[in-house]
This record gives C-alpha cells, sequence and structure tokens, in this order.
C-alpha cells in the first residue's frame, strides 16, 4: 500500500518504516520517564520554599529523558540483537531509530508544556501525576491496539 515506507503495516514492515506500532511505545516511555524524573522537580516545589528548592529544573528531565531514549536504541541495537531478544531479530533502520528518540523527544516534551502550565496555577503536583498516568495509560491502549492491527 501506499506510504507503507513511512508507516510499517505489517511485521515485515517494522523497525524498518518511520513509524511503527513501537513508536507509541517510545512515546509512552517518553512521558513516563519524564513523569519519573520530574519528581526531582515536583517534590522540592511543593514545599515552602518554592521552585528555588528544585534539584532539578524541566529543562533538564527532558534532556535526562532524551538521553535515556538515545542509550536505548544503542542498547537495543547491540546488545539486546546480539542477545537474540529484538523484534523479529532485525536492526532498525536508520529512519526508525532517529524516529524513536523524536518520540521520546515529543513524549517527554508533551509532558514538560503540561507541567509549565499546571504549575503556573496549581501548586500540587498531584493533578500532574494524576493525568500523567493516564496519559500513559491511553497510550498504552493506542500501542495495544496498534501492535493488535499490525501483528493481527
Ligand atoms: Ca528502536
Amino acid at each position: 500500500m501506499i506510504g507503507n515506507w513511512f508507516i510499517a503495516e505489517i511485521p515485515g514492515e517494522v523497525g524498518q518504516s518511520y513509524i511503527d506500532f513501537f513508536s507509541i511505545g517510545h512515546l509512552c516511555g517518553g512521558i513516563a520517564i519524564f513523569l519519573f524524573f520530574s519528581l526531582l522537580y515536583t517534590i522540592p516545589m511543593s514545599k515552602e520554599e518554592g521552585t528555588s528548592q528544585v534539584y532539578l529544573p524541566l529543562w533538564a528531565v527532558w534532556i535526562i529523558t532524551v538521553a535515556i531514549g538515545i542509550l536505548w536504541e544503542l542498547l537495543e541495537n547491540t546488545i539486546l540483537y546480539d542477545l537474540g531478544l529484538k523484534f523479529e531479530f532485525r536492526l532498525d533502520s536508520l529512519q526508525n531509530l532517529v524516529m524513536d528518540i523524536i518520540f521520546v523527544a515529543v513524549g517527554a516534551a508533551s509532558s514538560w508544556v503540561f507541567a509549565h502550565l499546571l504549575f503556573r496555577y496549581h501548586k500540587s503536583p498531584w493533578p500532574y501525576y494524576v493525568f500523567g498516568i493516564i496519559n500513559v495509560i491511553l497510550w498504552l491502549g493506542v500501542f495495544v491496539i496498534w501492535r493488535y492491527t499490525t501483528l493481527g
């Protein structure tokens, strides 16, 4: 089908096209890793002294998350590949690998924007984590459905 080079529709295209169901997994990962490391911002922020106490600014949380995304691709396409743990035992194409990292970066950036907007009006971190976790679960649902439509 036209567009297969861009979006994987069959198992043989997974990891080769720019986008496949694992892209959504990377989006989830970006959101979830950002949520986790942002604890170093939100916990001190919610104390009396406010943002002057933060251990890690949110831009640094974003950079850590993207760095983990890059490390994951290195690990996945070297060690996990050698161990035979990679999907259908083939390496990601360069375009797929780069898009995976971009999806992590976009997921993390969406959490960053959300945190930035929310903390302007509401200094408690709870709504941020409640909606953040709901967001991860919704995208996991998209991942599972897309995985099912690709693999059958
Ligand atoms: Ca990958």
